[in-house]
């Protein structure tokens, strides 16, 4: 399924692209979800842009209790073996999906960012599955400051909540400074500098990508080109629950108290579901 020397990569890079490890029934598959999940988007949805000529950046987060393709691509495609095996654990959790869906030529780059620092779990044993649903070039691509995940800083989170022109209300702010131990460089600057990859990628590939790495850039698209993504989220052997007091982002804290999970639990529940393990 992987490559050792993929595996290598994943762990001394922090990112690995995958080429061709989904089938075209996966993409298909998603891609309907996708139809569905847009006529009734959660309570988190928000258009992240929109600009002038009304091209809009929309993002979404766990969606799959509510759409069955995503369901079924959680519970039997491979990306949680991919995860499992890339990340060296004995067993995975699903943490959650995103989608990340640019309309034909918007210019919104992603902020550069880390993920586990702000997520309401905490370890290192944790990656997305980040996988196009439509042809996109490299320099569209979500990029990656190779071997970031491993300097164990935390950077000042950008506020995903002040991305909301449509000024929808209780979306996730937080001060996250608090925590931060350093600024994020201004790496699309000098990309050359940071040594920054991003990769030509078909529907079928994937990137996956520790989510303790620095990672942004996409978008700018040519104006006949729209960018559709979905992204899973994968936790392995020593991750816990964890809420923070700074804030989290996207923040499941509420939702996984009602499920009964508490700060220091391992991840479990429905709603958090194991979905391989190496036996
Ligand atoms: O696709 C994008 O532009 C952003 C993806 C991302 O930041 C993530 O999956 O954590």
């Amino acid at each position: 399924m992987v490559e050792q020397s993929e595996i290598e990569q994943f762990r001394r890079n922090g990112v690995v692209k995958l080429s061709g490890v989904f089938d075209p029934v996966w993409i298909d598959l998603l891609t309907k979800g996708l139809d569905r999940h847009l006529k009734a988007p959660t309570e988190r949805a928000r258009i992240w842009d929109r600009d002038d000529h009304d091209r809009t950046m929309f993002w979404d987060s766990m969606a799959w209790h509510n759409v069955v393709e995503y369901q079924q691509f959680v519970f039997e495609s491979p990306a949680a073996e991919l995860a499992g095996r890339l990340l060296g654990s004995s067993a995975i959790n699903f943490f959650f999906d995103a989608v990340f869906i640019r309309s034909a030529g918007s210019q919104f780059e992603t902020p550069w960012h880390q993920d586990e620092p702000y997520w309401s779990v905490r370890g290192h044993d944790t990656c997305t599955v980040w996988m196009p649903l439509v042809p996109v070039a490299a320099e569209n691509a979500l990029a990656f400051v190779p071997g970031s995940h491993l300097s164990n800083k935390v950077f000042d989170q950008y506020d995903f909540g002040s991305l909301n022109p449509d000024d929808k209300t209780d979306v996730d702010r937080s001060d996250f400074s608090a925590i931060a131990e350093a600024d994020v460089p201004d790496i699309s600057a000098d990309p050359e500098r940071f040594g920054v990859v991003s990769w030509d990628m078909e529907p079928g590939d994937c990137v996956v990508f520790n989510s303790r790495i620095l990672h942004g850039g996409s978008g700018k698209l040519p104006p006949e080109r729209g960018l559709k993504v979905f992204t899973s989220k994968w936790l392995g052997d020593d991750v816990d629950i964890k809420f923070r007091d700074e804030g989290m982002d996207p923040d499941f804290s509420q939702i996984m108290a009602n499920h009964g999970l508490a700060s220091g639990d391992r991840p479990g529940t429905d709603l958090l579901p194991r979905v391989w393990s190496a036996d």
